[in-house]
């Protein structure tokens, strides 16, 4: 850990591996924001009706309502920065550039999947993208991300770190905590409070005394901003100033607002919502307004939405078929990994396993004559 002897960091020392880049967006990135959410619209979906077809299991928490979140927010970090998510991960795994295929492996628990199936929808990980996991402690994440913040400072290192999380996780103990350590130590990270208006059926407004949640930042003098979650384009520009922010040693909360279009989870029916609410969501649905916006300003035609939502169905479903073929871990590969290092005296026993070989049975006489 830093003493207060160490040399104070120098908000200068640390330089964007990629410049942020200014101006207006060209057509094709625009145009990739798009592709993007579309495919996570398709992949979600689908993992939803695989859930329904007893081919997930666990839990499952979707996306859907995040698209242009996850497509603005991931568009902006580089490929050596490290991204830590909650359990709401499916899209920033597949926009981190794991493939779709690898990510629905890990959902059916095959041996194909990003986590080699032993992970589940909540547990993704994937060191070769920096894609950290995955936690489904809520908060879990925010401590293990400040200290991956920490560590690339002591390296003095160009990277930053992204740490995902949703609205409810900002009323979490240790999310203050790492807040005040990071803004303290100048560390390079970005918290990036993904708001989606619930923390399973409790409001924002129910759950948090202050709900402009960015603002929470000024009680450790630290930058934040927020931005309409709903608008990809928006989102990549805040997030690329968030970033530069980090990689200046200045960390950062940037706050998207967005929508949760379905349940907590797959198997939630979201009865807690009224029909109106159900309404509006539905009408300010990321997806299509972000096709209208495009075709508005004619980026984008009726054949090429078609084409794009086709080329998206096609992966889904290419990506079912490779997670159908692959196969389950065995089973003698459930505790691998579990520990960093092995774990002396582990006797590799699974749940169930006698702790000692068998002695034998009495005989049936000897046990009567025991209880006599
Ligand atoms: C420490 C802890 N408390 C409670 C839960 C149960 N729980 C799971 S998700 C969740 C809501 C979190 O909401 P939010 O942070 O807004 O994330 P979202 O699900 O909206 O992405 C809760 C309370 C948990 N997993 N961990
Ligand atoms: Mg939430």
């Amino acid at each position: 850990m830093p003493s207060n002897t160490k040399a104070p960091r120098a908000s200068t020392r640390r330089t964007a591996a990629t410049p942020p880049r200014g101006g207006a967006l060209e057509d094709q990135q625009l145009l990739g924001f798009y592709r993007q959410m579309v495919l996570i619209r398709r992949f979600e979906e689908r993992a939803a009706r695989a859930y329904t077809e007893a081919k997930v299991g666990g839990y499952c928490h979707l996306n859907l309502g995040e698209e242009a979140t996850v497509a603005g927010l991931m568009s902006a970090v580089q490929p050596d920065d490290y991204v830590f998510t909650n359990y709401r991960e499916h899209g920033y795994a597949i926009a981190r550039g794991i493939a779709p295929a690898r990510v629905m492996a890990e959902l059916y628990g095959r041996s194909d999947g990003v986590s080699r199936g032993w992970g589940g929808s909540m547990h993704m990980f994937d060191i070769a993208s920096r894609f950290m996991g995955g936690y489904g402690i809520v908060g879990g994440q925010v401590p293990l991300a400040t200290g991956a913040a920490l560590a690339i400072d002591y390296r003095n290192g160009s990277e930053a770190v992204v740490c995902l999380m949703g609205d409810g996780t900002t009323n979490i103990g240790a999310f203050h905590e790492s807040l005040n350590i990071a803004a303290l130590w100048g560390l390079p990270i970005v918290y990036a409070v993904v708001n989606n208006g619930l923390g399973m059926g409790t409001t924002v407004e129910q759950s948090s005394a202050e709900p402009e949640l960015h603002k929470r930042a000024a009680s450790y003098r630290m930058a934040s901003a927020r931005v309409d979650g709903n608008d990809p384009v928006a989102v990549h520009a805040a997030a690329q100033v968030a970033l530069a922010s980090a990689r200046k040693g200045k960390p950062y909360l940037l706050e998207t607002v967005s929508g949760r279009l379905k349940g907590h989870s797959v198997v939630d029916p979201a009865r807690y919502r009224s029909r109106e609410e159900a309404e509006a969501l539905k009408a300010s649905d990321p997806v299509a307004a972000y096709a209208a916006r495009l075709h508005e300003q004619g980026s984008l035609t009726d054949e090429l939405i078609a084409q794009i939502d086709a080329d998206a169905v096609g992966t889904v479903a290419a990506a079912v078929e490779f997670a159908d073929a692959s196969p389950f871990p065995d089973v003698s590969t459930l505790f691998d990994y579990t520990y960093a290092t092995p774990v002396p005296n582990d006797s590799r026993r699974l749940p169930g396993d006698a702790l000692f070989p068998a002695s034998p049975r009495p005989a049936a006489d000897a046990h009567a004559e025991v209880s006599a």
